[in-house]
C-alpha cells in the first residue's frame, strides 16, 4: 500500500487534471444540495472506516472524493437489468454517494449520456483512445460468448458485447466487473445458460475487481472507485477477486437476527408469529451463513434498509452462480448437496478454515433444526 506522500503526491496530480464539468466542483454542487462540510467530512470519515483505513486518512478520503471528477470512466451495460447502475442512481434524495458518482467524469455510460446511435458509438471509441490507459472501465452484465457471440450485440455498426468488451479492457487502467452478472455470470448464465454468457473476468487477461452483488450497494460502488483514486492499485482480493473490505466477512456473522438464530429462533413460515418478532429466517431459506458481503452492516438506500430486515432472506446474490446454487430460495441448504465453492469467498488461507467454519456452522443449522422439531413436536 502506498504511504502518505505518496498518496499526496498521487492526489496532487490528480488535482492539476481538467476536471470534466468546468461548471461546477463536487464541492460546490454537495454544497447546492444542502450538505454542510461537516455532513462531509462525517461522510469520509465513515468512509475511511467501511475502506477499512486508519483514522488519519480521513482528508485524504474526502480529498480523494473532491477530485472524483478528474478520472474518466467507461461503463458497459452487456446483458443484465440495469439494477446495478438503477442502485446508484435511484435514490429518490441525492445521497453524498449518489452526488459524486453524478460527478464522475463518466465518458460513456448508455444508461445516463444523452448521446444516442452513431454518436454513441464515436464517444465511445474517441474515449478509448483519447484516455488510453488512464480510464478506469465498469463492466455490467454478463458477456454471450462463442457460437452465441452474436446473442450481443450493441449499435448500428453490430459490434458485439464479446468484441467491445475486450476492447475496452485493453485499454484500460483498472476494470471493475459491477455486478454478479459481470462478476460471475448472473441470471442469463443459469443453467442451462443459452447464450453461453461468461464474467469479464474469463474474456481477458486483465485483472479484474469483482464488485458482486444483484445489485452491488451503491457504498461497495462508490468505495472502490475512491481506493482506486486513493492507491491506484488493486485491493486486497479474496479468492473471487472480490476486495476484502467489503466481501470479507458473511452477511451471517453481522446480522440482526443472528441473536435469535443463537437461540434457536426461526420463523417457521413467512407470516407466522416468530416472522413478527424479527426471528431468523434461516429455516425459510436464508442464505445469509454462505454469503460474503457487507449489507448487514452497510445495508441499502443510505443505510435505510436491507433484504433480512425488510423479511426475507438472504438469497447469496453476491456468491458465484447464485442463481443454481442457491436454490430453492425458501428452503434451507441443510440436507441439499452443495458444490465445494459454496460460500468460500475467503483467502486461500482461509478458505480451508473457512470449510471448517462452514462445516460448523452446518453442524449448528442441523442442531438448531433438531432442537427446533423437537419443540414443534412437544407444541
Ligand atoms: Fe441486474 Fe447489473 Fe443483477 Fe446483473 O446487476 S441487478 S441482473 S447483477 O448486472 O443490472
Ligand atoms: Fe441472519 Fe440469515 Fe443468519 Fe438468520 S440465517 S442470523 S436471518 S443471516
Ligand atoms: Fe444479496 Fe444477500 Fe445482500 S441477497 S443484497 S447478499 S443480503
Amino acid at each position: 500500500m502506498l504511504d502518505y506522500s505518496q498518496i499526496g503526491a498521487r492526489l496532487d496530480a490528480l488535482e492539476k487534471l481538467p476536471s470534466c464539468n468546468s461548471n461546477n466542483s463536487i464541492s460546490k454542487a454537495l454544497e447546492q444540495a444542502g450538505f454542510s462540510r461537516r455532513d462531509f467530512m462525517k461522510w469520509a470519515g465513515a468512509m475511511t472506516a467501511f475502506l477499512a483505513l486508519p483514522t488519519s486518512f480521513v482528508p485524504m478520503v474526502a480529498r480523494a472524493a473532491e477530485l472524483a471528477d478528474r478520472v474518466p470512466v467507461v461503463w458497459l451495460h452487456m446483458a443484465e437489468c440495469t439494477g446495478c447502475s438503477e442502485s446508484l442512481l435511484r435514490s429518490d434524495a441525492p445521497t453524498i454517494d449518489s452526488l459524486i458518482f453524478d460527478y464522475i467524469s463518466l465518458e460513456y455510460h448508455e444508461t445516463v449520456m444523452a448521446a444516442a446511435g452513431w454518436q454513441a458509438e464515436d464517444n465511445l471509441n474517441n474515449a478509448i483512445e483519447k484516455y488510453k490507459g488512464n480510464y478506469v472501465l465498469m463492466v455490467e452484465g454478463g458477456i454471450p460468448t462463442g457460437d452465441q457471440e452474436r446473442y450481443l450485440t450493441v449499435g448500428g455498426q453490430a459490434h458485439t458485447g464479446y468484441e467491445i468488451t475486450r476492447k475496452a479492457c485493453e485499454n484500460a487502467m483498472a476494470v471493475l466487473a459491477i455486478g454478479t452478472c459481470s462478476s460471475f455470470g448472473g441470471i442469463q448464465a443459469a443453467r442451462p445458460n443459452p447464450s453461453n454468457a461468461k464474467p469479464v473476468h474469463k474474456i481477458t487477461s486483465k485483472p479484474i475487481i469483482n464488485v458482486p452483488g444483484c445489485p452491488p450497494s451503491e457504498k461497495n460502488i462508490v468505495g472502490n472507485v475512491l481506493q482506486l483514486l486513493l492507491f491506484k492499485e488493486l485491493p486486497t482480493l479474496d479468492v473471487y477477486n472480490r476486495p476484502k473490505w467489503a466481501y470479507g466477512l458473511r452477511i451471517h456473522d453481522l446480522c440482526e437476527r443472528r441473536g435469535h438464530f443463537d437461540a434457536g429462533e426461526f420463523v417457521q413460515e413467512f407470516g407466522d408469529e416468530g416472522a413478527k418478532k424479527g426471528y431468523c429466517l434461516y429455516k425459510v431459506g436464508c442464505k445469509g451463513p454462505y454469503t460474503f458481503n457487507n449489507c448487514s452492516r452497510e445495508r441499502f438506500n443510505s443505510h435505510t434498509s436491507w433484504p433480512i430486515q425488510a423479511g426475507h432472506g438472504c438469497i447469496g446474490c453476491s456468491e458465484p452462480n447464485f442463481w443454481d446454487n442457491m436454490q430453492p430460495f425458501e428452503e434451507p441448504m441443510a440436507g441439499h448437496k452443495f458444490g465445494t465453492t459454496l460460500g468460500l469467498g475467503a483467502d486461500n488461507l482461509s478458505d480451508k478454515i473457512g470449510i471448517g467454519v462452514l462445516c460448523l456452522t452446518g453442524v449448528a443449522i442441523a442442531a438448531h433444526a433438531v432442537i427446533a422439531s423437537i419443540q414443534k413436536n412437544k407444541d
